[in-house]
Parts: C-alpha cells; structure tokens; sequence
C-alpha cells in the first residue's frame, strides 16, 4: 500500500477487506453502528466486515488505529469501496457513521427522511444524545464503576444530569407540551423508528448497569415503553448480541 493510511500493522483483515469494515467492541457506542448495519442488512441484503478489538488492550491507541480515527476509540467504520485510488475511507464519530451509512445504503429512506423537516428532527434527537446523553452516562459509568478514586460530587453531578436528559425524551415521547405522544424521536406523527433512536437506544438500555434503579426509571413510562419498542427488533438483537463479543482473530496489542 502507497499510501499512510494502513501501515504493515494493520490487520490483514482491515486492509486487504473488499468491503467495508466495522471495528468495534460491543459497547454501547459500538452497539449503535452494529445495529444499524444488522437493519441494513435486513432491508437491504447488504454486507460489510466485522473486526472486534478489546480496548482493554490500549490497541485503540496503536499507531496503526490511530491513522484510521486519531480519536482512538470505537467504532470506526473502513470504507475500502468508497476508495479514491487505493485509499480507504476511514469514518470516526458513531453519529457520523449512522448518517454515512444511511446515505450510502438506505436509498429509501427507510431509517431516515425524504421530508426535510422530519430529518431535521432526526438530526436534532441524533445530535442530543450525541451531544448530552452519551458524555453524561459515560461520565456516570466512569466515576460510579471506574474511577479509582469515588469522589460523591462526580457521582451525583452525572447522575442526576443523565437523569435529566432522560427526562427530555420522556416529555418528547409524552407529548406532555404537544398533546400527541409518539413512538419513536423523530417523524410527523407517532414518529419513525430512525437513526435517531438507532443512535440513542443502546446506551438508554443500559440504564440498570449504569445504575439507575426501577423507582428513578418509573418516572419515565414512555421512555420504558420506547426500549421495549426497540428491543424487541430481530436487528437490534442480533446487533446487540453474542456475535460480536470477544476479539477478531488476528487481533494486534498496542502495546
Ligand atoms: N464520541 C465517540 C465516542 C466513542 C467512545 O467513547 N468509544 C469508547 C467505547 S464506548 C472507547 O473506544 N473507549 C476506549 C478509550 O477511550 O480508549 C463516538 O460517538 O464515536
């Protein structure tokens, strides 16, 4: 290869891929983009590559990672068919990733919008957790489960604000101020199963383990009733399920 974008470190797999590939860890973020990919696939027949790493490894943060999203983390998706002369196209930012792939493959707008202003929804609710529910939890999973230190302060300050951004999308999916409870985050109507709810479901999900318990979570009925909606999709499943746990053979420490 010519060019920096893969180096003689990359996996094989990565590199000499004649699809696009996914690499992921089955954590909530990676979980969106294996979902969406699972519901691609389901409409539309469509087939990538699936490379599972362990971020316990650090291998996120090896050079060769680094080159395809400088960010090191997961997921990151290699488009080798998107490539302009042999060079790969790398997409980091699991929002990103979603729209990417609904431009690239749902040509009827299954998961998204022809209506502009209904993908202006989209994009707003897409935009939300990205932008203030997914730091939020993360910031709780860190101080609750990870952190060395448990200061209270972090704790409480990440918990409550989660639960606040929870609270958003049980007066949207109410319609506490419109009169019209929905189904789903965006689209006229009840709404339209979407990206949108694509990007923000696994993570919502795993409220018990971020440890939210049944009383805080019985504040929001339609927020409940949304998961089950989701949860029982047969792509939402297999994307969440135990075909991507553990490691891709091949698999490179960074260390
Ligand atoms: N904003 C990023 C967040 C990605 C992210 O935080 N991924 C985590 C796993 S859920 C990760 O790779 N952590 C490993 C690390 O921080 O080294 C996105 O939406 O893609």
């Amino acid at each position: 290869m010519s060019h920096s974008l893969y180096t003689d470190e990359t996996p094989d797999a990565i590199k000499n891929s004649k699809k696009l590939t996914l690499i992921t860890q089955s954590t909530p973020n990676g979980k969106k983009v294996q979902i969406m990919l699972e519901e691609l696939k389901d409409v539309y027949g469509i087939e990538w590559d699936t490379y599972k790493i362990n971020i316990g490894t650090n291998v996120q943060k090896s050079d060769w990672f680094l080159r395809l999203n400088p960010n090191g983390r997961i997921p990151v998706l290699v488009d080798n068919t998107s490539a302009s002369g042999d060079v790969p196209f790398p997409v980091m930012e699991t929002s990103a990733e979603l729209l990417y792939l609904e431009k690239k493959f749902d040509k009827n707008d299954v998961f998204g919008f022809k209506d502009e202003l209904e993908r202006s929804q989209a994009l707003q609710w897409l935009f939300f957790w990205h932008g203030s529910g997914a730091p939020y939890q993360g910031q709780t999973n860190h101080f609750r489960h990870a952190a060395k230190e448990k200061i209270p302060y972090a704790i409480e300050r990440f918990h409550n604000e989660t639960l606040r951004v929870y609270g958003v999308i049980e007066i949207h999916l109410s319609g506490k101020y419109t009169g019209s409870p929905r189904e789903y985050l965006a689209g006229n109507g009840k709404g339209k199963y979407s990206v949108a709810d694509i990007g923000t479901y696994p993570w919502i999900a795993m409220y018990a383990r971020t440890g939210f318990s049944e009383e805080e979570m019985a504040e929001f009925p339609h927020l409940l009733k949304w998961l089950e909606r989701i949860k029982a999709r047969p792509a939402v499943q297999r994307g969440s399920g135990e075909f991507y746990d553990g490691v891709s053979s091949g698999e490179k420490s960074g260390k």
